[in-house]
C-alpha cells in the first residue's frame, strides 16, 4: 500500500470559477469545485477501459491490469461510447453498454472519475469516425444539415445512457463528456481540415446546448481536448467558449525523443489557459513505448509533469489479445517496476487517494 498524502480539500481556497451548467447537480459541482483543488496538490492517474479488460482477460470481476502491478485502481476510468448512437449494444470496442453502465457507476461509487469519449460514426456517409473523405460531414449535421435529423438521433441515444447512470438511490453520476478530440489534427470527419472554425463550434455548441437544455441533463462536465499544438493560439482557435467547457485538455502519444519537449509545451500553455479560464486542465490521453522505453513512468511522465497543476493523465487501452499495444503495464510487463515507483511517488495518485480526496461531497 502507498504513502497517502493528506489531501485537505476544503481548506485551500479556489478563485473564481464556474463549471458550464448553472443547474448542475449538487455532485457535479462538488466534483468541479474539488478537482479545481486537487489539481494543485498532485496528477490523477487513469487507463481507458481499465474495468473492461487487460492483456490476456476481458470483463473479469474486479480485475484491472494497472492493479494488478501495483495493487490499486487507476483515480479515473475511460469510457468509450462509439456506436452506442447506431443503436449497438456494444462498443467498436466489443465492451457492452450495460456494463459500462455499471463500471461507470462501480467507478463512482469508488470514489473515482469517470471520463467519456465518443469515435461515433460519420453521419454522413456510414463510414467510420476515421473516414475523412468529406469535408461536408459537420455541416450537414448542424441544424438546417441533410444529416441533422440523424445526428439528433444520435444524440438522443446518447442521452438515454447519461441520463440512466444513477446510482440505487437515484442520485446521477457525474461524467466527463470529451467529445470531437484530436481535432488540431485530421483524422477524424470532425478535424481540421474536415470543416471550418465555425461549423466545429457550432456542433460543439448545439451538442451540449441540446444535452443540457433540451434533454435536461446536468450531471455532465465537459472537456475539450485537442491533439498536438504549439502555440495558445492554436488551441484556442476552434476552442467552444468558456460557457460551456469545463476542462481544457489534450491527447499526445509518444512518437519519439522530442516527446518530453512536446508534452512540456502543451502542458504549460492549456494550464495557463486553465488558470485564466477558471477551468479544469488535463492529459486527456497519452501513450508510450513501455516496452523499450522502460522507464517512461518516472522519467518521461512524471518528471516532465510534475511542476504543472494538471488534474490528470490518462493512458490508452490495453486490447486483450495485442501485448504490444498495450498503453499501461500489465502483470510482468517490462515497465511495471518503474510503473510501481511512479505509483509510490507522492505526487500520482490512484483510486485510495483520490477517494480519501472526497471529489463529490
Ligand atoms: C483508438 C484505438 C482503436 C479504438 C479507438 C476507440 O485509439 O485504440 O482501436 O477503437 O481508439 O477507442
Amino acid at each position: 500500500m502507498k504513502h497517502i498524502l493528506l489531501l485537505a480539500l476544503l481548506t485551500v481556497t479556489v478563485t473564481a470559477s464556474a463549471q458550464s451548467d448553472p443547474l448542475a447537480t449538487a455532485e457535479t459541482r462538488n466534483l468541479f469545485r474539488n478537482l479545481l483543488v486537487l489539481q494543485q496538490q498532485g496528477l490523477m492517474f487513469g487507463h481507458q477501459d481499465a474495468l473492461a479488460y487487460g492483456n490476456g482477460w476481458y470483463s473479469e470481476d474486479g480485475r484491472s491490469d494497472v492493479k494488478d502491478v501495483c495493487g490499486d485502481y487507476p483515480g479515473v476510468y475511460g469510457w468509450e461510447l462509439g456506436h452506442l448512437e447506431q443503436g449497438h449494444v456494444y462498443s467498436l470496442d466489443s465492451v457492452y453498454f450495460d456494463r459500462i453502465r455499471n463500471w461507470i457507476i462501480t467507478a463512482y461509487e469508488r470514489g473515482g472519475m469517470n471520463t467519456v469519449s465518443w469515435h461515433g460514426r460519420n453521419p454522413l456517409t456510414g463510414g467510420s469516425a476515421w473516414d475523412v473523405s468529406s469535408r461536408e460531414v459537420v455541416a450537414s449535421i448542424l441544424p438546417g444539415g441533410e444529416k441533422h435529423d440523424l445526428y439528433v438521433q444520435y444524440l438522443d441515444r446518447l442521452a438515454a445512457f447519461f441520463l440512466s447512470l444513477k446510482t440505487g438511490d437515484g442520485t446521477f453520476v457525474p461524467v466527463f463528456f470529451r467529445p470531437y478530440h484530436e481535432h488540431t489534427g485530421s483524422w477524424f470527419w470532425w478535424g481540421k481540415n474536415l470543416c471550418t472554425p465555425e461549423q466545429y463550434i457550432a456542433l460543439w455548441r448545439f451538442t451540449i446546448t441540446y444535452f443540457r437544455d433540451v434533454k435536461n441533463i446536468h450531471h455532465l462536465l465537459y472537456a475539450y481536448s485537442t491533439d498536438r499544438f504549439e502555440t495558445p493560439e492554436e488551441y484556442n482557435e476552434r476552442y467552444p467558449g468558456d460557457d460551456i467547457i469545463d476542462m481544457v485538455a489534450f491527447d499526445l502519444y509518444d512518437r519519439g525523443p522530442e516527446y518530453s519537449g512536446i508534452l512540456k509545451n502543451c502542458a504549460s500553455i492549456v494550464c495557463n489557459l486553465a488558470a485564466e479560464k477558471g477551468k479544469l486542465g488535463a492529459v486527456s490521453e497519452a501513450g508510450g513505448r513501455i516496452a523499450v522505453n522502460t522507464e517512461w513512468w518516472t522519467k518521461t511522465v512524471l518528471e516532465t509533469l510534475r511542476p504543472f497543476p494538471l488534474s490528470y493523465i490518462l493512458v490508452w487501452r490495453n486490447p486483450w489479445q495485442q501485448p504490444a499495444a498495450a498503453f499501461a503495464p500489465y502483470k510482468d510487463h517490462p515497465s511495471s517496476p518503474d510503473f510501481v515507483k511512479f505509483y509510490n511517488e507522492p505526487h500520482t495518485l490512484f483510486q485510495e487517494e483520490v477517494t480519501k480526496a472526497g471529489l463529490y461531497k
